[in-house]
């Protein structure tokens, strides 16, 4: 029997959702609680309604399950927190603050909380952007991500708190959709192609852009999360990579399996958001700290997302 008893706030969110089954498959149905502002539709498996925003409502669900691992995932993403800046600096600050505080006064031994690639904007190497490259962002999304790392730190520093985090590259999978990010591009297109239709893109055809497959970030997350102490040596966050393409080569990987595919573009906003991040990720940090290493890369990710899809469209 697992001792562990896991709290996963923001559970329905593209990650959260994935990530909820792998806990409960890696610690007990029983010792995962998920969570989240809304409930989602068909849900199984405990679940409770709770708003990130709500400090005595989290410290409540910790009190309630003897929590000893919380894994913080909500926020709000790049592209949708650009149509309310000051909003999505509360939410995803507020927030930030009310789980680490409930963790410092009831020691919570583990917490796993989300960077990005957002972290990052100007005056960065774009192509395999290292560990320690300067944090300019340009997004509020990328501020609050880069402001987070640091409180992440200040909070092991100061309270020898274990929180550990990971910068996303953009995550594509089949079992769930993305909301509010520039790279959510990349999880649509499948969906199209696999529907028979054609994809207008909202990003130009040559914006390369780090990406890993949910399978990976998944297990990146497990494998970070169940590493030995003495493994984490950055306690901001890890550079995280699967693998990093454009527009069109993602089209063309999906035209090899779909030949009458096709793709046009139609750049908006979130090309300039696109712009600032890196083109591909060193993530050499976390392959010598904890052992990473992706398993998917562009062809193979192609395959397993139209698989997958075709019996998701077949059942609906
Ligand atoms: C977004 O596009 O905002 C996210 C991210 C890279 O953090 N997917």
């Amino acid at each position: 029997m697992s001792k562990e008893s896991i709290l996963v706030i923001g559970a329905n969110g593209q990650i959260g959702s994935v990530l909820t089954g792998a806990l409960r498959k890696e610690f007990g149905e029983k010792n995962v609680w998920a969570t989240d502002i809304r409930a989602a539709n068909g849900y199984e498996g405990q679940f409770e309604l709770l708003n990130v925003m709500d400090a005595k409502a989290i410290a409540s669900a910790v009190e309630r399950h003897n929590i000893t691992q919380v894994y913080h995932l909500a926020a709000i993403l790049s592209a949708k927190g650009e149509q309310n800046p000051l909003q999505t600096w509360d939410i995803n600050m507020g927030g930030l603050f009310n789980v680490f505080e409930v963790a410092r006064e009831k020691k919570v031994a583990k917490v796993f909380y989300p960077s990005s690639i957002a972290v990052f904007g100007a005056d960065i190497p774009r192509q395999m952007t290292p560990q320690d490259a300067v944090l300019k962002p340009t997004t509020v999304y990328g501020m609050s991500k880069s402001a987070g790392e640091l409180w992440s730190q200040y909070y092991h520093l100061k309270y020898d708190m274990d929180i550990r985090s990971l910068r996303y590259p953009g995550v594509v999978g089949w079992q769930s959709d993305p909301g509010g990010g520039t790279t959510d591009y990349a999880v649509d297109i499948y969906h199209y192609a696999e529907r028979g239709e054609d994809y207008n893109c909202f990003l130009s055809e040559n914006t390369a852009l780090p990406m890993i497959y949910m399978d990976d970030a998944i297990r990146a997350t497990l494998e970070l999360m169940d590493a030995a102490t003495a493994k984490i040596k950055v306690r901001t966050s890890y550079n995280l990579a699967g693998m990093s393409f454009s527009p069109v080569e993602i089209a063309a990987s999906i035209q090899k399996l779909k030949p009458g595919f096709n793709i046009s573009y139609s750049p908006d906003f979130r090309q300039k958001i696109a712009e600032s991040w890196p083109e591909s990720i060193d993530d050499s940090a976390a392959r010598t700290d904890w052992g990473w290493k992706p398993a998917f890369d562009l062809k193979k990710m192609t395959e397993d997302m139209l698989f997958h899809l075709k019996a998701k469209y077949q059942v609906v």
